[in-house]
């Protein structure tokens, strides 16, 4: 009887910003000890990749000189590269090289640029869409059709890649980058148009404004970040069963827990004797 693996399921990249200035978890794992460990909490978590990164994206975050997303990265994707795959989270060439040398396999590239470095490289590249720069990107988002422009740029990008001889691509909507809330909502519906175009898709919602917004209380103020776990577990578990493939996450576990049950046949592989027993809570 197999086990509850990752065969079984979509995976889950675990987040790792090596930042002060993350809209999440900024300074929680800025020294590299911290970040060590916390990336060794997630692979116990059973996260199937940690996304390391260096430069906060969140609106208006400072823009780090490349020596000092090296600082940053470097040491924390060599240590955890042994363990777990590692994908490094960066728009720099220079960061995306370094990074791979030191033991990352996938560029995670929210500029959707960087695809000559996965061919030279020889590694994986996640290409997301965003519309802007960071610090303007918010300001007053304009589409005709969210998942048509989305679709279509992430398709012709990840053509490209594909020619330059890229073998694993995976596609990204980015969630809250140049979106308005309703943009994000039409995205995550329209998700089965991205998953149609045979790239594998990823989808990163975890803790985002969007989902604080939503959840304001009667007062109009938005739940604050460490309150949206509700709302980043149901888009995980939404966007898996629209057919992502991956979803970007800060909380591993509880969406490992997840990922397991999506899609989980009733009487299929997989299931196992204690999923079987009807006790309630044993
Ligand atoms: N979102 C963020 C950063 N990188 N990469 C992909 N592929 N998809 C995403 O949705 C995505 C991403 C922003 O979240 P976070 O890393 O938590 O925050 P910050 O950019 O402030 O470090």
């Amino acid at each position: 009887m197999p086990d509850a693996t990752t065969e079984e399921r979509a995976l889950v990249m675990g987040i790792l910003n090596v930042t002060p200035d993350s809209f999440s978890d900024g300074g929680s794992w800025f020294e590299t000890e911290q970040a060590i460990a916390r990336g060794l909490e997630m692979i116990a978590e059973g996260a199937d990749i940690v996304d390391v990164g260096g430069e906060s994206t969140r609106p208006g975050a400072v823009v780090v000189p490349v020596g000092e997303e090296l600082r940053r990265v470097v040491p924390v994707i060599e240590a955890l590269s042994p363990r777990v795959r590692v994908s490094i989270d960066t728009t720099k060439e220079a960061v995306a090289e370094a990074a791979v040398a030191a033991g990352a396999t996938l560029i995670n590239d929210v500029s959707a640029s960087l695809w000559p470095v996965a061919a030279r490289r020889g590694v994986g590249w996640v290409a997301m869409h965003r519309a802007g720069m960071p610090a303007t990107m918010q300001d007053d988002p304009h589409y005709d059709d969210v998942v048509a422009e989305v679709r279509e740029l992430l398709a012709e990008r990840a053509a490209r890649a594909a020619a330059a001889g890229v073998e694993e691509v995976w596609i990204d909507p980015g969630i809250g980058f140049g979106k308005t809330v309703d943009h994000n909502l039409e995205l995550l519906a329209g998700l089965d148009a991205l998953v149609a175009t045979g790239h594998p898709v990823v989808v990163g919602t975890s803790r985002k404004a969007f989902l604080g917004r939503l959840a304001a209380g009667p007062d109009g103020v938005p739940a604050p970040v460490n309150d949206r776990l509700p709302g980043s577990l149901a888009t995980a578990t939404w966007a898996l069963q629209q057919g992502a493939g991956m979803v970007r996450v800060h909380d591993v576990a509880a969406t490992v827990q997840a990922a397991l049950l999506v899609g989980r046949p009733s009487d299929g592989p997989g299931v196992t004797g204690a999923m079987l027993d009807t006790e309630v809570g044993s």
